[in-house]
């Protein structure tokens, strides 16, 4: 018998079916950061990361055109299994011929990823970009004090907003378009009310760019802090998240923006209860907002049990932030995402039961059985998963010949 048959049969037992979970797991799509693959510089203006983020490390053969970051992306989706979405940020604009501004960003700086992800089959989500750019002053964009910075950076999110009904409009995919700004101070400020009020007036008046709802789902980045603004943070999860339920927007969640004992586990329970949708940026914190490539590790299982136990997966937007420089890129790449995927399947393995046990009180039960499901054959039905995608096992050989025949070269 092939292990997976015989994992079959072990899960059958413990009454999940592992076929209808490696069906419904090909189902979940995975919005993919494009940013992993060049240190998060893009290229509209090549300004080194700023706005509190840091990209450590310095592994060599990193893309730095167009053409190199989307051979990369090429190369690590197709050893990704499952549906997949390319997200991109405005810095990746391809602006062929005298430099454009934020503000003036249009559909067309954009039209070869258009073409990139058609040819695909693929999605397209967005982000506006309000950090490395000269028009950040003094750490400040949507709720500067400035009139000139704030007006600029609103006409961005305005631009945003048109490039991402553009996007959906070309590929026939919904496009999540994420608003996250860095704005903060270093030390205590006198005013915590100016700022967010600004970015409160400044949202709504992104917001009141016409848009279709059906296809653009604006969401809203929470954070407690950055590199260098330690002290206040303009745009907290209180703010976004009273800001995406009176606006009708959608709460967005990074694991990483949160204090170290915190859980978003534990969070999106509430987040559903109150949202139809709810947005998700899956990362690794590493005692601070470090985004390490996401593990198969207790946060991301519980994250995405949190998300299958409460029949979400339609409902919640799953999207991948890390950027690690210091070992091959593609590798990050595909290690992190498949390791959502990899969560996700664990969760989709776990018997309905496991709920009945909790109401009739029975923890005993209820902790024995959640212990030996971390021992059940999973690995054999993953593994099923990636034969049925037509993905390989190992992809470190494939990565390894690329880095040889490519990335050394550049
Ligand atoms: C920063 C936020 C944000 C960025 C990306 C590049 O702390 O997590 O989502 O990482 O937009
Ligand atoms: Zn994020």
């Amino acid at each position: 018998m092939s292990r997976y048959n015989e994992a079959k049969e072990i899960y059958a037992a413990l009454g999940v079916d592992t076929d209808r979970a490696l069906a419904a797991l090909d189902d979940v799509c995975v919005s993919i950061h494009c940013w992993q693959g060049d240190d998060v510089i893009g290229f509209d203006n090549r300004e080194s990361l700023s706005g509190g983020i840091q990209t450590t490390g310095n592994y060599p053969g990193k893309a730095t055109t167009p053409e190199e970051l989307m051979a990369d992306i090429d190369k690590a989706f197709s050893l990704i299994p499952g549906k997949k979405k390319l997200n991109l940020h405005a810095s990746y604009a391809i602006i062929d011929g005298d430099p454009v501004g934020r503000d003036r960003i249009e559909p067309k700086h954009f039209a070869k990823w258009v073409a990139f992800a058609k040819e695909r089959g693929m999605g397209l989500d967005f982000n506006p970009t309000f950090f490395s750019h000269p028009m950040v002053k003094d750490n400040l964009t949507l709720s500067s004090p400035d009139e000139t910075v704030r007006k600029y950076w609103v006409e961005h999110g305005k631009a945003c907003i048109r490039i991402s009904q553009y996007f959906a409009e070309e590929t026939g995919e919904p496009c999540v378009m994420n608003i996250w700004i860095p704005d903060g101070y270093k030390d205590i400020p006198a005013d915590r009310l100016g700022p967010r009020a600004r970015f409160k007036q400044s949202l709504d008046e992104i917001l009141a760019e016409p848009y279709d709802k059906t296809k653009v789902y604006v969401t809203l980045e929470s954070k407690v802090f950055g590199i260098g603004l330690e002290s206040y943070t303009v745009g907290s999860a209180e703010f976004c998240l009273s800001y995406s339920a009176k606006n009708n927007i959608t709460p967005l969640m990074d694991n990483g923006h949160y204090h170290p004992t915190e859980m978003v586990s534990d969070k999106i329970s509430s987040l559903l209860l109150f949202n139809d949708r709810i947005a998700l940026h899956v990362t690794r914190p590493v005692r601070w907002d470090s985004d390490h490539v996401v593990l198969f590790d207790d946060e991301t299982r519980e994250i995405a049990k949190e998300i299958v136990r409460n029949d979400a997966l339609g409902r919640v937007f799953i999207a991948t932030d890390y950027f690690d420089a210091s070992i091959n890129r593609l590798s990050a790449w595909v290690t992190g995402v498949r390791n959502v995927k990899k969560a996700i399947l664990f969760a989709l393995l776990q018997p309905a039961c496991l709920k009945q046990l909790q109401d009739e009180n029975d923890m005993t039960a209820l902790m024995v059985a959640q212990e030996e499901l971390k021992t059940a054959p999973f690995g054999d039905v993953w593994n099923e998963y990636l034969d049925r995608a037509g993905v390989p096992t190992d992809y470190l050989t494939p990565i390894r010949a690329y880095e040889r025949e490519v990335l050394s070269k550049r």
